[in-house]
């Protein structure tokens, strides 16, 4: 039998990356200069990784503040644990939290540890004061914890850690709290003695002078964090050239929000608008892209079932809807607001929920305010000149393979999209049979009647298809089959009828005042006419204040 070394084991599985906690050892042991910056929730933890930190600190100051409360344990540890498990989740970085006082005595530091292992933390730092704490900074001379209990307390941690590098980081208060430099050795070297992977010596002078001296006694026993908060006129190499292992910027992401925020704030109460801010502000596809929606896009592509991967759309969205007024003077009327998002956003979320993610949108009123995530735009520059079918006709490279054309104005429940995918056809159209029971529906009304080959029956068999005949304002009485929804589905050759109509539109003028009922019309009068799927309500088009009213009430 061979001998097989560690070396001789050929791997099918990639050796694994450094745990979290070994991430957390490995900065706290090497021997260069370690930094670890300060956050308080998932996004600032996420703005720290992107910056290139290795590490976070999070701050029981701001974690506390954040949540609108007091550094001093005013939340609960199981609430900031909430907030810890959040930061976590967005990060790939280690964590070390500020473990204040341990939050009660031994006990309560061996579970704080078990449950932050679990939550994949790596490591803690606990404070030698009093619980309930009080932030360093303030007051003077706060009590410190009795030197052999807080040992007892730093053995209990490790002895809980399920991680076997998990780091508990002791804090030394004695600076702070006026006892001196003697004192603050004994303590550390105690702590180090009970385990502490890490002493972090705090000062609040405003010279590193302390932190200097208690170095030069130190001697590079342990690893040595500091916290420069008011020192931070130091330059960080004499940190360096100290043997200090780890600097912590404790509260800048939790301070500098803050002035962001109010200075936008308040120039938004003074301004009553938000145009002035907006350039000063991330975008809103900055949001979008720290939130991680690309990599949702992505796994809803894998996970979501879809009736073909390759079925496209084009959604036509130029016209501003000036029956809704001020509403639309400076968005165009699928931006309206429907139950906190735009009308086009539900339209793109049904369609995806169908499967159509590859979503193609003409714009042209204010096309600057079409501005949403998983779309892409095409321009009908001439918007206010031309009509549907010029704006679709901008759209003709992306008409291709299986598509759908849309309305920008539409919301409809996704059954009727799936029909319409489902259903065998070249061209196949939904039209509502029910659309006399919309409200304020008369023929008179509604552009967009169709006359079909076989007017809706419920008890209908589905072996004789209806065709499409003319879709046009002018139907009267019983030729009026139906309202079409505003819902088309295209097969490959489907899309070569419509561009091929398209292009002999274009050709006898026609093309640039054509509406989409003109086109369907055309392509009606085809050999091949576009069939007609028939529905009952459960969708609508927004016209006006009245449609707008209903569209809150769509689900
Ligand atoms: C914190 O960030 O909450 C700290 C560091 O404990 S300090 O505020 O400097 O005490
Ligand atoms: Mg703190």
């Amino acid at each position: 039998m061979s001998m097989a070394t560690k070396l001789d084991v050929k791997r099918d599985v990639p050796i694994p990356a450094l745990s979290k906690a070994a991430q957390l050892r490995t900065l706290l042991e090497s021997p260069d200069l370690s930094f670890l910056m300060e956050a308080h929730d998932g996004l600032s933890a996420k703005i720290v990784e992107e910056a290139g930190f290795r590490g976070v600190w999070a701050s029981g100051l701001s974690m506390a503040t954040a949540l609108g409360v007091r550094d001093n344990n005013e939340a609960s540890w199981t609430q900031v644990l909430e907030v810890l498990e959040f930061m976590s989740d967005a990060t790939t970085v280690p964590i070390l939290m500020d473990g204040d006082t341990g939050f009660g005595n031994f006990n309560n530091m061996r579970r704080l540890v078990r449950k932050l292992c679990q939550r994949d933390i790596a490591g803690v730092c606990i404070e030698d004061k009093l619980f309930p704490k009080t932030n360093s900074f303030l007051g003077h001379g706060q009590p410190l914890a009795d030197i052999d209990e807080f040992c007892g307390k730093i053995k209990a941690g490790k002895d809980s850690q399920t991680d076997g590098d998990f780091c508990v980081v002791a804090r030394v208060e004695a600076l702070i709290s006026g006892w001196g430099l003697d004192e603050a050795l004994r303590r550390a070297e105690a702590y180090h003695d009970a385990g502490a992977d890490a002493v972090l010596i705090h000062s609040k002078i405003a010279t590193a002078a302390e932190i200097l001296a208690f170095m030069k006694e130190w001697d590079n026993r342990s690893p040595v964090v500091i916290v420069p908060t008011t020192y931070y006129g130091t330059p960080t190499d004499q940190f360096r050239d100290a043997g200090i292992s780890t600097i912590i910027w404790a509260n800048h992401s939790l301070r500098a929000s803050i002035k962001a925020m109010r200075e936008t704030v308040r120039a938004i109460h003074e301004q009553e608008s938000i145009a002035e801010v907006e350039d000063r502000i991330a975008s809103l596809r900055d949001v979008f892209t720290l939130a991680g929606n690309a990599e949702l896009s992505e796994a809803e592509d894998r996970y979501l079932p879809s009736t073909d991967d390759n079925v496209r759309a084009i959604v036509l969205a130029a016209s501003r809807g000036s029956a809704l007024g001020p509403l639309t003077e400076d968005q165009p009327k699928c931006m309206v607001d429907i139950r906190g998002q735009p009308l086009l956003r539900r339209l793109v979320s049904t369609l995806r929920e169908s499967g159509v993610r590859d979503v193609h949108v003409v714009r042209g009123y204010r096309k600057e305010a079409v501005d949403l995530p998983n779309i892409s735009t095409l321009d009908n520059d001439a918007y206010e000149t031309t009509g549907e079918a010029a704006s679709l006709a901008c759209a003709l490279d992306q008409i291709e393979g299986d598509c759908v054309i849309a309305y920008g104005d539409i919301l409809f429940r996704r059954y009727i999209l799936d029909n319409l995918l489902q259903t065998d056809g070249d061209i196949v159209v939904g039209v509502d049979a029910m659309w006399r029971e919309r409200t304020g529906r008369t023929a008179e009304r509604v552009r967009d009647l169709v006359q079909a080959s076989a007017p809706f029956s419920p008890s209908y068999l589905d072996d004789e298809p209806v065709l499409l005949q003319r879709v046009a304002p002018d139907l009267a009485g019983d030729d009026i089959s139906g309202e079409w929804v505003g819902l088309a589905k295209l097969s490959a050759r489907g899309s070569e009828l419509v561009c091929a109509e398209i292009a002999s539109m274009g050709e006898d003028g026609s093309l640039a005042t054509a509406s989409l009922p003109d086109l369907f019309s055309r392509l009606a009068k085809h050999d091949n006419p576009p069939r007609v799927v028939y529905v009952t309500g459960h969708w609508l088009d927004v016209n006006d204040a009245f449609d707008l009213a209903k569209a809150g009430d769509f689900t």
